[in-house]
């Protein structure tokens, strides 16, 4: 018995240790595994206004003076990738992925917003893409809405009023009509916690709207029935003939208790269940967590308010939105430490709510963006908190990365890559959890949202000076393309 555990203490010590020595996990990629690369719409195709193209959330914001952009940079132009597709294709051919996940923009399919018109050459673009990437033995996985609503929705109030909800879904039938036949992966929404909390709550994304602990969370009760109808829709008019696979993309970062006391472990789930549950909770579960409805309740009542200030489902509802998903995708890039407070703060807000503190350590290693703290074993614990929490889903991350200000020896990049997907392998390998594809973001350096063009996160550097873009493999490329060819992160692999 002794020397039993003995023999298990060696082993835990010695699977530490690699941890601590930074040693990569050195068990091969399986082969149904699927790697990929990321892009959006508004952030790499440009052509705002053309080949009758509406104007969005973010052609608006961007043209604001003052502008609310870094050096009050626009997508405009952003890599040009409505002329340049098949350089994009070439590249994507060239790293040998899987798959590229890209985005559609509403407004290029639906100029309005309202299915009455459909722009034929907006269709067009992404029918050509498609057709690019398949012909290239590319798979498409495609996110229906990262972030650029068209504007003439944001005019009659956009994602808070619920009028968006048939909006959403006719604008995905002609998708899933026009495209379903060749492509089989869909994600609905791109992180619906920035759509609705940065940018109806906190006013850090477009349409810039500051109404936080209220807009946001309706604005998230709408997101949410809308990815269930047209999960929904695909699953009882399209599945059948098109054969395919629909989920949604969450952004979180992991949470980790900054102590081991009951009352900071308790306050990092609750933050995990604020963050993640908002969103996870009502498509596994068909609610929201208890700790966000409870808490919400209590501190409404205390404001004056009759009801809650999160929106409640009808039972009718919560049954029709339980199990709408066949993959969860998340985007994890970094991690923040979290504490219990004896004094919550009495402000209305999502953060105020969860009545916990979050913060990022300034000794945690830094990427170039400010909030971007390297933290690799975050992975493996969100992936691993997601299979306890939501019953073993399959997992895709549909996003992770790196910036930098900008060169192509992105030694810092390869470094990242390598302990997060360390950090993901293990979560497979010692905790068996269902992940069944990984896309780095991203293919090439783009237009970063508030940051503009002074952040970048590309395996591809892109000359925006130049009239022609041209795109430029940086040595991140060069290893990514290794690790394609190999699956491993090491010099030699075990299978
Ligand atoms: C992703 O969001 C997006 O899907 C993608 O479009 C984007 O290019 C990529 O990240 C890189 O940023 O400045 O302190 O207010 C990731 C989640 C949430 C990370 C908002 C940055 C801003 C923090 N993002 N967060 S702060």
């Amino acid at each position: 018995m002794r020397s039993v555990i003995h023999f298990v203490f060696f082993f835990i010590i010695v699977f530490n240790e690699a941890q601590v020595n930074g040693t990569l996990n050195n068990k091969r990629f399986p082969d149904d595994f699927k790697f990929g690369v990321a892009t959006a719409s508004y952030q790499v195709e440009g052509a705002w206004n053309e080949d009758g193209k509406g104007e969005n959330v973010w052609d608006q914001v961007t043209h604001r003076v003052p502008s609310p952009i870094v050096n009050n940079d626009t997508g405009d132009v952003a890599c040009d990738s409505y002329h340049k597709y098949k350089e994009d294709v070439a590249m994507l051919k060239d790293l040998g992925v899987d798959f590229y996940r890209f985005s559609i923009s509403w407004s290029r399919i639906l100029p309005t917003g309202f299915d009455n018109k459909i722009n034929e050459a907006g269709l067009q673009y992404y029918k050509n893409l498609v057709k690019e990437l398949r012909a290239n033995g590319i798979e498409p996985l495609v996110t229906l809405y990262h972030w650029d609503l068209p504007q003439p929705l944001q005019d009659i109030g956009g994602w808070p009023n619920e009028i968006i909800i048939d909006k959403y879904v006719d604008y995905a039938r002609v998708l899933f009509r026009e495209l379903g036949d060749e492509v089989k992966y869909w994600l609905t929404f791109n992180e619906p916690k920035q759509t609705c909390n940065a940018g109806y709550g906190l006013a850090q994304k477009a349409p810039f709207i500051t109404s936080p602990g209220m807009a946001d969370y309706l604005c998230t009760h709408n997101v949410l029935r809308a990815h269930a109808k047209t999960w929904r829709l695909y699953d009882e008019q399209f599945r059948k003939d098109q054969k395919g696979t629909i989920g949604i993309t969450l952004d979180i970062q992991w949470y980790e208790p900054s102590s081991n006391s009951t009352a900071d472990i308790e306050a990092a789930e609750t933050k995990m269940q604020f963050a993640l549950g908002w969103y996870a909770n009502p498509i596994v579960y068909g609610d929201y967590p208890s700790i966000m409805q409870s808490n919400i309740a209590r501190r409404s009542a205390q404001e004056g308010f009759k009801e809650s200030r999160l929106p409640q489902f009808t039972e009718e509802e919560k049954k029709y939105m339980k199990g709408t998903y066949d993959f969860l995708g998340v985007n994890l890039y970094t991690a923040s430490l979290v504490r219990a407070t004896d004094e919550p703060n009495p402000s209305m807000g999502l953060d105020e709510d969860s009545e916990v503190l979050a913060w990022q350590p300034d000794d945690w290693e830094t990427a170039f963006s400010s909030w971007l703290k390297v933290v690799p074993w975050g992975m493996r614990k969100l992936v691993t908190w997601m299979k306890n929490t939501y019953d073993n889903p399959k997992i895709m991350i549909t996003e992770n990365g790196y910036s930098d200000s900008g060169t192509l020896e992105d030694d810092g990049r390869i470094s990242y890559y390598e302990r997060y997907l360390s950090s993901l392998r293990d979560a497979m390998e010692f905790d068996e959890v269902d992940v069944i594809g990984y896309a780095a973001w991203s293919l090439m350096d783009n237009f970063e949202w508030l940051a503009g063009y002074s952040e970048k996160f590309g395996l591809y550097h892109v000359d925006f000076n130049s009239p022609n873009r041209e795109r430029t493999a940086k040595k991140s490329a060069l290893w990514y393309k290794n690790l394609l060819e190999t699956r491993c992160l090491v010099e030699e692999c075990v299978d």
